[in-house]
């Protein structure tokens, strides 16, 4: 495999930190972002923390009525989670992060990586740059801060990016890999779990310097053939898993109640345009274009109608989208006499490419030289 130099980029404290931005007033005290269950005024999770809080003691996982107490005395902020808020802020950014790459691949809501092997002319100075750069871009345009591991894999980029937190920047070059990752504890590396950890210790591997020099043999017996190589082979930071996108959707689709149930086609297209809107700014921020545009129509008595059209060339249009969708709903309300209680849009057929045709004819003209 050639040799390639990747990039992980993660928020730092996301939740939280999407919350700060909202109300920056916040940001000095610990911020508490809570799965509430409803149960009791209390009872539930930390979803996650600013570090302020986490300075206490409050981290991802615990409960809530914990948190409390450890925060207690402290003038502090506990907020319920709001996830469409925080996707919001992570589309803009992934589409930030995508275009910055050769090949990209989202992780979670706050972390992707990114292989910068061709943007950075496999130079770590100018990856370095790079990651500068990125950081500049979300700062700037999205006020928030994160911390990003370089490195010439997934495994190594990871751990460097988990190395140093918050506004953390860590490069690690493939001559300092077995350097850079000996000290640090097995759990570091992913597929470490608990039960892992508890086996490698009893053997007397606490690092992954040791693990490195631990007999392949000896971990193929304990692990499977399976295992025992990739944790071999992950201590020794070598990983060749390509950084690719992960699986497209075969649809992206929105639905939403009226505020009354209407026959109105201006009172449908005020909430079917907006709904377009954000159907448009996924398909946008995943990078995927459409042919097909479902109208859906949920009844007052709630039977289900849908109608939907296929154009010829993919698109990302925003005008035919609303265009299309505007044909349809005109279409179904003359023809029915339903009223619609809740409508919907989705987008399918859908694609990397632009236009087919496009590439068929740069295949053609390429092959003429
Ligand atoms: N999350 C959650 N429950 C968990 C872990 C995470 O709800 N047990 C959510 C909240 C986090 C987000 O996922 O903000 C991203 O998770 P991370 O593990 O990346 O943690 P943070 O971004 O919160 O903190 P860090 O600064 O350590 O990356
Ligand atoms: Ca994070
Ligand atoms: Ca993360």
């Amino acid at each position: 495999m050639h040799p390639r130099i990747v990039m992980l980029v993660d928020l730092d404290y996301f939740f939280a930190q999407c919350e700060e931005r909202r109300n920056p007033s916040i940001k000095d005290k610990p911020v508490v972002v809570c799965v509430y269950s409803g149960r009791t005024e209390d009872s539930g999770a930390v979803s996650t923390a600013n570090y302020v809080a986490r300075h206490y003691g409050v981290k991802s996982g615990i409960p809530i009525s914990l948190a409390k107490k450890r925060l207690e005395g402290i003038e502090s902020v506990f907020l319920p989670v709001d996830k469409a808020f925080y996707k919001q802020i992570s589309d803009i950014i992934m589409y930030v992060l995508r275009s910055h790459s050769d090949s990209f691949e989202q992780v979670s809501v706050d972390e992707a990586y990114l292989d910068v092997s061709k943007k950075s002319q496999n130079s770590y100075v100018a990856a370095k740059r790079l990651a500068k750069k990125i950081k500049n871009e979300i700062f700037n345009q999205q006020q928030l801060t994160c911390s990003v591991g370089i490195g010439p894999n997934k495994l190594v980029a990871k751990i460097a990016a988990d190395y140093q937190k918050p506004d953390g920047l860590t490069t690690v070059k493939p001559e300092d890999v077995i350097r850079f990752l000996a000290p640090l504890p097995v759990r570091s590396l992913v597929g470490v779990g608990k039960k892992t950890e508890k086996k490698l210790e009893s053997l007397n591997v606490h690092t992954i310097g040791h693990l490195a020099k631990f007999d392949v043999q000896k971990l193929v017996d304990l692990f499977g053939r399976k295992l025992g190589a990739y944790f071999h082979n992950s201590a020794l930071g070598v990983d060749d898993d390509p950084v690719e996108e992960r699986g497209d959707p075969e649809s992206i689709g929105r639905i939403s109640t009226l505020k009354e149930d209407t026959q109105d086609l201006t009172v449908i297209l005020d909430k079917a345009n907006k709904l377009c809107e954000d159907v448009h700014s996924r398909l946008v921020a995943k990078g995927l274009f459409y042919k097909t545009v479902t109208i859906r129509v949920v009844a007052d008595n709630l039977e289900v109608h849908s109608r939907s059209n296929t154009i010829e060339n993919p698109t990302n249009s925003l005008e035919i989208l609303k265009k299309e969708m505007k044909e349809l709903f005109k279409k179904f309300l003359d023809e029915s006499d339903v009223y619609a209680r809740r409508v919907g849009i989705t987008v399918s057929s859908l694609s990397r490419k632009e236009n087919q045709q496009k590439t068929i004819t740069s295949f053609f003209g390429s092959s003429n030289n």
